[in-house]
C-alpha cells in the first residue's frame, strides 16, 4: 500500500532538513516534488492542484513553534491535508437495530464484490454481533452463485438459494421476505458486474435500487484500487445512476500507488467505508484516513497494529509464554509460538510499515522474503523436533541432529545453524527479562511478541524508544533472521 508515494514523499521532505524556517523559496522544491509524487501515484490532477495549494497556504501561514523543526511541521500539515482529502473519521455503515438492513453491493466485474460480500457478513457477525443473509443476484454469470455459496459455507453464513431465472429485483424481494421470516438483521445482495459501465448493467442496478426504496438500502460500490483513476470514474458513474452511500476499495494489498484511495472521496463525494486487503475472508479493514495518511508518511500506524495484535493473538498463549520468561525459561516451543503469532498478523513487510519510521528502513533493506523464508525453514526444523527436544534443545547432539535434518529436509549444517541462533536468542531473552524487571514492559524488538503481558505493550517496539533499538539484535534488521 502506498509504497511508491511514501518513498517519494520522504525524498521531498529531505529538502527541508536543516532549514530554520519555512519560506516561499525553500518549500518551492518540496512542493514541486510532492505534486509530482501525487501525480505519479495516479491521483486526480485537480485533487493534486487543490492539495498542493492548501499545503502551501498552511505552511506559509504557520507560526514557528519552538522545539519543532520546520520539516516536521511541514510533514504534519501534509498529514492533515492527506487525511482530510480521504475523508473524516472512519465511516462505517450504521445499522438500524429495529429493522432489517439491506446492503446492495454493486460494481464492475472482477472488482471483488463477491469476496467483499462474504467479508462483510463475517465482519458483521464477529464485530457487530449481527447475522447476515448472503444473496446471490448475479444473473449474468450463473457461476457467481456457486462462488458465493462456497464462500458462505467457508464462513458458515447462510446463503439464499436464489432463482437466477428471475430479475434481480425479484430475487431481492424474496430474499428480504425470507430474511425477515428467519430473523436476520442484514441482507447482503451481491449483484452482477460488467467489464465497463454499460446501459444494460446500469439499467438493471437502477431497477433493483428503485425496488428497494422502502428498505432505504446501503449501496456500496466495490472498486479495485489498482485501477486508479478508472475507479474514480466508475464511482462517479455509479453515484450518478444509483446514489452510492459508500465505496469499498478492494485489492489495497496489491495497490502500491494509492491514487484511487486519495482521490475517490474528494472527486465523487462518496465516503470510503472499508478497504479490502487480501483474498482471505478476514482481510477487511475499516477505512481510517488519518491512519492511512500516517502510513503514507512513514509515521506508522501503531494503533492498527495494536488492534490487529489484540484481535489475532491468543491472550492465553501470550500469558503462558510470559510466565515462562519470568522464570527465565525460553524454549523452542515458545519461539515457535512467537513466530506463529507474528505470521498471524501479516507479512513482515506489512507489519514493519505500521511502525513509525520503519517504512524508510524497509526500503533500504529491500526484499524481506529471505527473512520470511528463513522463518519458514525454522518452523520446519522445529516441527521435526520431539517435544522433549523442544523443551531442552541442548539434547540435540549428533544422531538427533541428523534425524532432524533428514526429517525436515535440511542439511546438518542448517540445523546446527538454527540451534546456534536459538541459543543466541535464549541469551538475549534472558538479558531482556533483566531489563524488563528494571522498568515497564517494553515491546523488546522481538518478532511475535506483540501485546505480551496483557496486550499493553506495543508490538515489538516501543522499548526501543527509551533504550536505543538494538542495532543487530532486532530480528528484522539482520540479526538472527536477516542475511
Ligand atoms: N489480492 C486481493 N485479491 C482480491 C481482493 N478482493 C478480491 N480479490 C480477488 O479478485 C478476484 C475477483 O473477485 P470477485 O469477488 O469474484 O469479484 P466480483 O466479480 O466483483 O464479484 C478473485 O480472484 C478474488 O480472490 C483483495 O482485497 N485483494
Ligand atoms: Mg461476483
Amino acid at each position: 500500500m502506498f509504497d511508491t508515494l511514501s518513498e517519494k514523499f520522504s525524498d521531498a521532505f529531505k529538502n527541508l532538513q536543516g532549514k530554520g524556517k519555512i519560506t516561499e523559496d525553500n518549500i518551492e522544491e518540496t512542493l514541486k516534488q510532492v505534486r509530482t509524487a501525487l501525480l505519479e501515484a495516479d491521483v486526480n490532477f485537480k485533487v493534486v492542484k487543490d492539495f498542493t495549494a492548501k499545503v502551501k497556504e498552511k505552511a506559509l501561514g504557520e507560526k514557528v513553534i519552538k522545539g519543532v523543526n520546520p520539516g516536521e511541521q511541514f510533514i504534519k500539515i501534509v498529514h492533515d491535508e492527506l487525511s482530510g482529502m480521504m475523508g473524516t473519521a472512519a465511516e462505517e455503515i450504521v445499522f438500524n437495530d429495529d429493522k432489517l438492513n439491506v446492503v446492495l453491493i454493486v460494481g464492475l466485474n472482477g472488482q471483488g464484490k463477491t469476496t467483499f460480500s462474504g467479508k462483510l457478513a463475517l465482519h458483521l457477525r464477529s464485530k457487530k454481533n449481527k447475522e447476515a443473509l448472503l444473496v446471490p443476484a448475479d444473473t449474468f454469470r450463473p457461476a457467481a452463485k456457486a462462488q458465493l455459496q462456497t464462500l458462505a459455507k467457508s464462513i458458515n453464513i447462510e446463503c439464499f438459494d436464489s432463482n437466477l431465472e428471475q430479475h434481480p429485483k425479484d430475487i431481492a424481494r424474496e430474499a428480504i421476505a425470507y430474511a425477515k421470516s428467519t430473523g436476520k438483521k442484514v441482507v447482503i445482495i451481491d449483484t452482477a458486474g460488467r467489464l465497463h459501465v454499460d446501459e444494460e448493467l446500469m439499467g438493471q442496478i437502477v431497477e433493483v435500487r428503485k425496488s428497494l426504496e422502502n428498505e432505504k438500502p446501503e449501496v456500496l460500490l466495490v472498486a479495485d484500487a489498482m485501477t486508479g483513476q478508472e475507479a474514480v470514474n466508475v464511482a462517479k458513474a455509479f453515484h450518478e445512476a444509483v446514489g452510492l452511500t459508500g465505496v469499498v476499495l478492494s485489492k489495497m494489498d496489491s495497490d502500491a500507488r494509492g491514487g484511487a484511495a486519495l482521490s475517490i472521496r474528494y472527486v465523487s463525494g462518496v465516503p470510503i467505508r472499508y478497504i479490502s486487503t487480501g483474498e482471505k475472508m478476514k482481510d477487511l479493514e475499516l477505512f481510517h484516513p488519518d491512519r492511512l495518511a500516517g502510513r503514507i508518511l512513514d509515521m506508522g500506524d501503531v494503533v492498527s497494529l495494536v488492534e490487529k495484535a489484540e484481535e489475532q493473538i491468543d491472550q492465553k498463549d501470550a500469558e503462558r509464554m510470559m510466565k515462562n520468561l519470568e522464570k527465565g525459561k525460553f524454549t523452542v516451543d515458545d519461539f515457535l509460538k512467537q513466530m506463529e503469532m507474528m505470521s498471524s498478523l501479516g507479512s513482515m513487510g506489512s507489519l514493519l510499515k505500521m511502525i513509525p519510521g520503519m517504512g524508510g528502513l524497509l526500503r533500504q533493506v529491500g526484499d524481506l522474503s529471505p527473512a520470511e523464508a528463513e522463518m519458514k525453514r525454522m518452523k520446519v526444523i522445529i516441527s521435526s523436533m520431539t517435544q522433549e527436544e523442544r523443551q531442552n534443545y541442548k539434547l540435540v547432539k549428533e544422531s538427533r541432529l541428523k534425524r532432524i535434518a533428514r526429517g525436515s529436509g535440511n542439511t546438518d549444517a542448517q540445523v546446527k545453524d538454527f540451534l546456534a541462533k536459538f541459543s543466541q536468542m535464549e541469551k538475549m531473552m534472558g538479558g531482556m527479562m533483566q531489563m524488563m524487571k528494571g522498568g515497564g514492559l517494553p515491546g523488546m524488538g522481538m518478532p511475535g511478541m506483540p501485546g505480551m503481558g496483557g496486550g499493553g505493550g506495543l508490538p515489538g517496539f516501543d522499548g526501543g524508544k527509551k533504550k536505543k533499538p538494538r542495532k543487530k539484535g532486532g530480528a528484522w534488521g539482520g540479526g538472527y533472521f536477516g542475511k
